[in-house]
């Protein structure tokens, strides 16, 4: 059974949210639309189940809206607050962690050397996989797997260094259930990854492998057919969502919010 979700913490963009770090050129992103398209994502999370912890939008950090970086949760476990590999996303974590603190006391961190962006961990039962990227350092992927492995988890690092177009794991790699995984062409044959069913995402279409389970359903990203229709086809229900204003910034899905 895939980890069933009742509170999503979530944080609207911020005015100079087109400040913020982007290595794609689509375009400079609109914030009012970025700001309704994340009043449809938090509401496709309430219908789903989430109740939510909403952080206020913080312009020091441009980039804070994409929440699932600071910090990663086991439900009814732990959590543990990351060290983000971005200077200027540092700070982030500090509205992270005074959410955190009421569902969970003890919350651990990563610490230097490490970094650690948690858009590079993609969990799957009691699996795990970290990426080794530009973000995420070795040391970070060290200190995480030992706070995995404390809670029962046993992770693999990935080393995606090498991957064009992808910034974090998640970008490449999403778990559809506890056996099933949606990832692009070039992570398709990964070792890693062998065990599970894999759905290769369309080509053309690899920002769609960033969708996100929310309970019954996945959220994925508008304009993206082939994906729909073969996710459609192994009878998941879908909730599509635009995300084109985040996919300027280089987000996705997952990472406008922390699940637990
Ligand atoms: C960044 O470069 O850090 C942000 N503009 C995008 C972060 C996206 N996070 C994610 O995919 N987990």
């Amino acid at each position: 059974m895939f980890s069933r979700f009742s509170t999503a913490v979530v944080r609207p963009p911020a005015r100079n949210f087109a400040n913020g770090l982007t290595t794609v050129a689509l375009g400079v992103p609109d914030v009012d639309l970025a700001l309704t398209q994340h009043a449809a994502y938090c509401g496709a999370l309430v219908r789903n189940g989430c109740t939510l912890v909403e952080l206020l939008p913080d312009d020091r950090y441009p980039d804070s809206t994409f929440v699932e970086d600071t910090a990663l949760v086991l439900p009814d476990r732990g959590a543990i607050l990351t060290r983000p590999g971005a200077q200027s996303r540092a700070g982030e974590v500090h509205a992270m962690h005074d959410a955190l603190i009421p569902f969970f006391l003890n919350a651990e961190h990563i610490v230097a050397p490490g970094t650690l962006d948690a858009g590079d961990v993609c969990e799957v039962g009691a699996r795990a996989f970290i990426g080794v990227s530009h973000r995420t350092n070795s040391e970070g992927a060290r200190q995480l797997s030992a706070w995995f492995a404390r809670h029962d988890v046993s992770a693999t690092t990935i080393d995606i260094r090498g991957i064009d177009g992808i910034l974090h794991l998640k970008s490449g790699v999403t778990a559809l259930d506890e056996h099933r995984l949606i990832v692009i062409d070039a992570l398709y044959d990964h070792p890693a990854f062998r065990t599970f069913d894999r759905v290769c995402s369309p080509r053309g279409e690899e920002y769609a492998a960033n969708c996100v389970r929310v309970n019954d359903v996945i959220f994925v990203a508008h304009g993206y057919p082939q994906t729909h229709r073969l996710l459609l086809a192994l009878r998941y229900r879908l909730e599509v969502l635009d995300m084109s204003e985040f996919a300027k910034m280089d987000g996705g899905l997952s990472c406008l919010s922390l699940r637990f």
